[in-house]
């Protein structure tokens, strides 16, 4: 299996939460046409969730931690924690 870093982040919000979930895997050379109907950019991860469409893995982490706020949240209510963190997430975007 290979690995994918972006829908990996949003696996990792759902296991931190332990949100129950489901994970759909398709080609991502061969993508198929339904994929595009949920997310126009063609790429993973995109979430469905309760019949709403979801997807750039910062925005479904975000969103997710907002929805489901317990057993903790992951952002940081403090401005320059949560600075941090978003730098730490940027350069994971650079070094995959
Ligand atoms: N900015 C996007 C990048 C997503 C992304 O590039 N995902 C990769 C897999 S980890 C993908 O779908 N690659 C297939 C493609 O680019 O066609 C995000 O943060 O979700």
């Amino acid at each position: 299996m290979k690995f994918y870093p972006y829908a990996q982040k949003t696996t990792l919000v759902l296991a931190a939460k332990k949100i129950l979930n489901k994970v759909v895997n398709h080609n991502l050379v061969t993508k198929p046409d339904w994929f595009f109907y949920r997310n126009p950019l063609g790429k993973v991860p995109c979430l469905e969730f309760d019949g709403k469409l979801i997807f750039e893995s910062l925005i479904t982490a975000n969103y997710l931690d907002e929805v489901y706020p317990s057993p903790y949240l992951l952002n940081s209510t403090d401005p320059f924690c949560k600075a941090q963190d978003r730098i730490l997430i940027e350069m994971s975007n650079v070094f995959p």
